[in-house]
């Protein structure tokens, strides 16, 4: 067995119709299907080399600094899985950096687990098809499964008990349209209860989990005919559907879980007042209290300025369409 060090890259993603909800938590298996945008400005690098002399535990860098102990021990049970997969049982090293603008409000578990299924399972001497890196990626963080792939993705919530078909695969339909997301960042490093920990208390105790459950596959059918057609109102319309869909299904949960801000509102009233003026521009919000915009290439300086005028907008951040999960480099010892 050859152990080398790689180095991949991946890009985070935004759901355009959300995951929520797990059908099964061990191996963490979604509920419904998911359909994102990869974003190109928006990512993690990270490298990752088995040694037999690392000791007894792996060691991780999380942008130059130690993670906390629950990032660590995440990771750690990710590098598990690989190690178990390949056969192997070094410790290994793993330097990972985001790109990510400090809180911005982008998940960085989506790009963090894309890049570290690539680069720990080729460090660890195993090539795995895309599909099966998507699945791996998945065991990390769910969102992490559409991030091994570029463009318009989705996700599939699979049938089987073994969690090999819940993976995701690419939108080709969508490739080349020069759409954006402006993420408007209306709070800095707040701390908002985790996508995990809601999910289980929204399909544990929300009414309405039930109806968002039967909503998503229309969401679904709908999102894949609009990026067919390059119909930017129709994706627009179910993303903001999915998100209020999904927003209103964790606000009923007891104790009720409700990530949004004044600031979050005063944001999707001005999607709503660039709409009144003939701007394509459609909202999406994610489990904290940012609000993320789609819009046209061509729109984004007028939904910049929309929005940066926006009480409680602190500032913008605009993401284009990237390409998958990808290595860098690797050497092989
Ligand atoms: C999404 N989110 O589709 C949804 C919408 C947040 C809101 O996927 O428990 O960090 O690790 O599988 O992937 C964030 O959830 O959750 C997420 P786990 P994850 O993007």
């Amino acid at each position: 067995m050859n152990l080398s060090s790689c180095t991949a890259v991946a890009g985070t993603n935004i759901a355009l119709v959300k995951y929520w909800g797990k059908r099964d938590v061990a191996l963490n298996l979604p509920a419904t299907g998911s359909l994102s945008l990869t974003l190109k400005e928006l990512g993690t690098r990270t490298t990752v080399r088995f040694g037999s002399h690392f000791g007894p535990d792996d060691r991780v860098r999380l942008n130059g600094q130690d993670p906390d102990d629950k990032t660590r021990s995440r990771i750690g049970a990710f590098l598990d899985l690989v190690r178990a997969h390949a056969g192997i049982s070094a410790r290994a090293e793993v330097v990972t950096e985001n790109s990510v603008p400090t809180a911005a409000g982008l998940a960085s578990s989506a790009s963090g687990f894309a890049a570290l299924a690539l680069a720990a399972s080729r460090a660890a001497g195993l090539i795995l098809e895309p599909a099966q890196l998507s699945a791996l990626a998945r065991r990390g963080s769910g969102s992490a499964a559409r991030s091994i792939f570029g463009g318009f993705v989705e996700m599939q919530p699979g049938v089987f008990s073994d969690g090999t078909d819940a993976v995701a695969a690419p939108v080709p339909e969508g490739d080349g349209w020069p759409v954006r997301l402006v993420v408007a960042v209306t709070s800095e490093g707040a701390k908002h209860m985790g996508s995990t920990e809601a999910m289980d208390r929204t399909a544990r105790t929300s009414p309405f989990y039930a109806g968002w459950l039967e909503s998503v596959p229309q969401d679904l059918q709908d999102a894949r005919a609009a990026i067919a057609e390059r119909d930017l109102h129709r994706l627009g319309t179910v993303a903001e559907r999915s998100a209020m869909r999904m927003h209103a299904s964790a606000m009923a949960a007891a104790p009720p879980i409700l990530y949004w801000t004044p600031s979050t509102l005063a944001a999707m009233q001005t999607v709503r007042g660039l709409r009144d003026s003939g701007v394509a521009a459609y909202f999406t919000i994610d489990a904290g209290p940012h609000v993320k915009v789609l819009c046209e290439a061509a729109d984004v300086p007028q939904v910049e300025a929309a929005l940066s005028a926006t009480p409680g907008v602190l500032r913008t951040v605009v993401a284009s369409p990237g390409r998958g999960a990808r290595i860098l480099h690797e050497t092989t010892s």
